[in-house]
């Protein structure tokens, strides 16, 4: 099944994980099989009705309620339990019965149906692969990352290397990756928030510690990008890939390049201007193309970039974060409000495409590598992050997503275009127009009503 069949379906892992020979899952096939037989189903539904789906077990020390994601049992998930396979990290809750021990049900113990239904699952036991080859064991890690961030020739080499199986999940802003974690997805092990959202993360208490012992390849990553102030230590995250967000635009279809962000209030792209959908970009946006701080905590400062932003709207076609470069390339916008390596890309594909950063600067960013609390495969997820980090899988990765690795000894490896490309990798000056984003604290309130009020007028 690809990717997009898992996602479409709500699913993001059904590798068999779990092998069929084992007494708990013996446990949860007989529970998981015998529903197709309606006798059967009658008698589980006497137990509880719940008790005959397959259902998710948060990983130990998480209290929050299983990720949505991994709550359906669809006929897919059925049918591969029913061949030995389970949905990875499913294992049958400690706390239930173990065989129903109602009278009544003992007679269904005894029954034909179940009798020859355990010889069927005995004998798939038997021939299951996983039996034979001794992947018994095999891991999945569950990547939470940005869209358009991976490269899946490197993800395939880890997987080979380490005979870990890798599921990914994307989010499209750092405030979604962070709704959802704390709405209760906690099946993930590797997720990649930037600066600021590490440090509000750090905060809630939501990131492991590194055991940066595991992660020898942090050696290799640019001085000046480690030790930043939303981790002085690197604790909690490793540096993985950063740039800059500007405008995107059309040579084609602008009079002249944008120099600054007041091209984005041009009337006479009106309907041809993209922005992120992302609260903390576009207010900086808005924030810097008045001079101000992009992390301003003046409510005054705050209210006057949300009147220009109400005041731009009828300009904008779109408010996205995952198809500015799709439409900049039809020609559908002229002008987009972007992140520099999704232009890049776009630029590869049509050359009247550029980027720029305007003269009054904006962001710049870096996306972290940093594993969850709530992992249950911590160790795996370490080895993952230093694979990440090798200089030919970071080269790999950049070359491919065409934002910056953060691994100093990946960029000899890239190809010139890339290496030297100043919408890559920004010169000195440039960087010192930017600002990074930081974590406002309480003011983020306000933030997210301007933001909200921006979005439903
Ligand atoms: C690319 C995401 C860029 C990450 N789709 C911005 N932090």
């Amino acid at each position: 099944m690809n990717q997009a069949a898992i996602k479409e379906q709500g699913l993001s892992a059904h590798t068999g994980t779990a092998p069929v020979a084992q007494p708990g899952n013996l446990l949860l096939f007989a529970r998981v099989v015998s529903p197709h037989h309606p006798d059967v189903l009658a008698a589980f539904r006497r137990r509880s009705p719940a008790d005959s789906a397959v259902r998710y077990s948060a990983p130990p020390g998480s209290h929050a309620a299983p990720p949505a994601r991994l709550q359906r049992v669809n006929p897919v998930v059925r049918r591969k339990a029913s061949r030995g396979l389970t949905h990875a990290g499913l294992r049958a809750p400690a706390t239930r019965h173990p065989f129903p021990t109602h009278p009544q049900e003992k007679v269904l113990l005894c029954s034909p149906v179940l009798v020859i239904a355990f010889a069927f699952l005995l004998i798939l036991a038997a021939c299951s692969p996983s039996s034979d080859n001794g992947n018994a064991k095999k891991v999945t890690l569950h990547l939470f990352t940005w869209s358009d961030y991976t490269e899946e020739t490197v993800v395939k080499e880890f997987e080979r290397r380490f005979g870990i199986h890798v599921m990914t999940d994307t989010f499209g802003s750092n405030e979604e990756l962070l709704a959802k974690l704390q709405g209760g997805a906690s099946g993930y092990d590797v997720v990649v928030p930037s600066d600021y959202m590490v440090s509000i993360m750090i905060k809630q208490g939501l990131l492991a510690e590194l055991d940066r012992s595991k992660v020898p390849n942090l050696a290799q990553v640019y001085a000046h990008l480690k030790g930043l102030y939303y981790d002085p230590q690197n604790t909690y995250s490793i540096p993985y890939l950063w740039g800059t967000t500007g405008i995107g635009y059309n040579a084609e279809m602008v009079s002249s390049p944008p120099q600054s962000w007041q091209a984005l209030w041009d009337e006479r792209y009106k309907g041809k201007i993209s922005l992120l959908n992302d609260e903390r970009e576009v207010f900086s946006m808005a924030l810097r193309s008045a001079g101000e701080s992009l992390n301003t905590v003046d409510l005054v400062k705050l209210e006057a970039a949300k009147v220009r932003l109400m005041a731009q709207k009828p300009l904008v076609k779109a408010y996205t974060s995952e198809n500015y470069d799709q439409l900049l390339i039809s020609g559908e916008v002229a002008l987009a409000h972007g992140w520099s390596g999704t232009i890049v890309r776009a630029a590869a594909e049509k050359p009247s495409i550029k980027y720029v950063i305007p003269q009054e600067g904006g962001t710049i960013w870096q996306d972290n590598l940093c594993i969850l609390k709530t992992s249950a495969h911590k160790h795996e997820a370490m080895a993952f992050v230093n694979f990440l980090l090798e200089p030919q899988m970071a080269a790999q990765i950049t070359t491919k997503v065409k934002y910056a690795s953060a691994n100093e000894a990946a960029r000899v490896l890239l190809p010139k275009e890339i290496a030297q490309n100043p919408a890559i990798y920004p010169s000195q000056d440039t960087v010192a127009r930017l600002e990074w984003i930081k974590d406002v604290g309480e003011t983020i309130k306000a933030y997210d009503r301007a933001w909200t009020e921006l979005k439903v007028k």
